[in-house]
């Protein structure tokens, strides 16, 4: 999953690809490099974020989704129901929710869903997130919101532990040691850890200043390849090319069970 982020200020690529024709033209680069599914959001939910009026966000992504979703599948990357909606009305096939409370949308309109976990909301997420077992609780919340999608009817229904939303280095890194108690759910598991804080924190110099966005890309490259390694069925990424070749050196390197599981996962997606 290649990620455009169509706002002015996502914590990683803001501003970036704010006019519809850079965000189209990022999205076809990303298709190029190997994505098989292009994620396009036009609200920033980097911690502290303010939420967009869904005017706006609607604006933002459907041009950008009408354009992109003739070559490839598109999710919309939004927690309002009317987004959602005119996002498949311009032809995305999958909403990408992370305050997991759109099953509904999808149920309604006939298209997949991921459920992603957050604690708390964007603005104050990062607060002082706690949590007793941070994999026991994601997991349980996640199971739940899977359960309730496919009891409404939600044939393609995704977990996601949302990496970073409400979470400490610590609870995400956790989180990634547990992957296989998600995978062990049966829920097709996505994982986003692209460019993220922590990863930022682990590479800090000597002061503790974090290392720049741009300087995270090892570490959002490993993170997904060990994702996919547990058992993630998607990975949502920026940097499309450099993990699709990481993803490859590893399948190659291991040809094991679990990458054919993975490919096989994804072609059924698609
Ligand atoms: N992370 C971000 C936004 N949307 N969606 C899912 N399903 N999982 C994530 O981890 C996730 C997400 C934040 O990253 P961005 O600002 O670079 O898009």
């Amino acid at each position: 999953m290649g990620i455009v982020n169509v706002t002015p200020d996502s914590f990683s690529d803001g501003g970036l690809f704010c006019d519809p024709r850079q965000a189209v033209a990022h999205g076809r680069r990303l298709i190029a490099e190997g994505a098989d599914l292009i994620d396009v959001g036009g609200e920033s939910t980097r911690p502290g974020a303010e939420p967009e009026s869904p005017t706006v966000e609607a604006e933002r992504v459907l041009p950008v989704i009408e354009a992109l979703s003739r070559d490839v599948r598109v999710s919309v990357d939004t927690t309002k129901a009317e987004v959602a909606n005119l996002a498949v009305d311009a032809g995305a096939t999958l909403i990408n929710d992370v305050s997991a409370s759109l099953h509904q949308v999808a149920a309604s309109r006939g298209v997949g869903w991921v459920a992603m976990h957050m604690q708390g909301e964007p603005r104050t997420m990062q607060d002082r997130p706690t949590y007793d077992d941070v994999v026991i609780e994601v997991r349980n919340f996640l199971t739940d919101k899977a359960e309730a999608a496919r009891g409404a009817g939600v044939g393609e229904v995704w977990i996601d532990p949302g990496i970073g939303f409400g979470k400490t280095a610590a609870h995400n890194w956790a989180l990634l040691n547990g992957l296989a108690d998600l995978v062990a759910t049966g829920w097709p598991l996505v994982v986003g850890t692209s460019r993220k804080a922590f990863l930022g924190a682990l590479f800090a110099d000597a002061d503790g200043v974090p290392a720049a966005v741009e300087d995270r890309l090892e570490g959002s490259v490993t993170t997904a390849v060990m994702a996919a390694a547990d058992g993630a069925s998607m990975v949502r990424v920026h940097d499309v090319g450099a993990t699709v070749a990481a993803l490859e050196a590893a399948g190659a390197g291991r040809s094991n069970e679990r990458f054919s599981q993975h490919i096989r996962e994804m072609d059924q997606w698609q």
